[in-house]
């Protein structure tokens, strides 16, 4: 059976395309979402997508994520800079998770350098807009058939 992706999507990111757009361009979500698929589909994987501004939604989807699927692509949004507690559930859910980011982070203000999310993924890819995704999926492919 093909394996099975969890896209995780945090705060705010709801407003891609909407706000901001010189930061994070003007795709959409449902673009990134639409991406995913299509490249999921191009790799044999299954795929899922979820955005919750709210963490113990995110918290509730990773632990879930246990039992349905093969690995997790997370952007925890501004979380990425302050969640123990996702740190945590990534932790005790055990399965590979790429952490990404729209934008290349390091380029930004010194407080988005630290990330509770890097030190329990298999990696990290910022700074590629929506390509940041699909470069995940091909990790996680890759990842997949070690
Ligand atoms: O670059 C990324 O993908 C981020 O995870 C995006 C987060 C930010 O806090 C991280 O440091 C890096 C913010 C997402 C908010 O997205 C917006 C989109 C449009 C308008 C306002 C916010």
């Amino acid at each position: 059976m093909g394996k099975s992706v969890l896209v995780v999507n945090g705060p705010n990111l709801n407003l891609l395309g909407a706000r901001e757009p010189e930061i994070y361009g003007h795709t959409t979500l449902k673009d990134i979402e639409d991406l995913c698929l299509q490249k999921a589909s191009d790799l044999g994987l299954e795929l899922a997508f979820m955005q919750s501004n709210h963490e113990g939604a995110m918290l509730d989807a990773i632990q879930g994520a246990a039992s349905r699927h093969d690995g997790i692509i997370l952007n925890a949004g501004a979380f990425t800079h302050t969640s123990v507690a996702l740190h945590d559930a990534l932790k005790a859910v055990g399965l590979p998770c790429v952490e990404v980011h729209l934008s290349n982070v390091f380029a930004r203000e010194e407080f988005r350098h630290h990330s509770f999310i890097s030190p329990v993924a298999i990696g990290v890819i910022c700074g590629f807009g929506v390509m940041s995704y699909r470069l995940a999926l091909e990790a996680l492919t890759d990842k997949f058939e070690q």
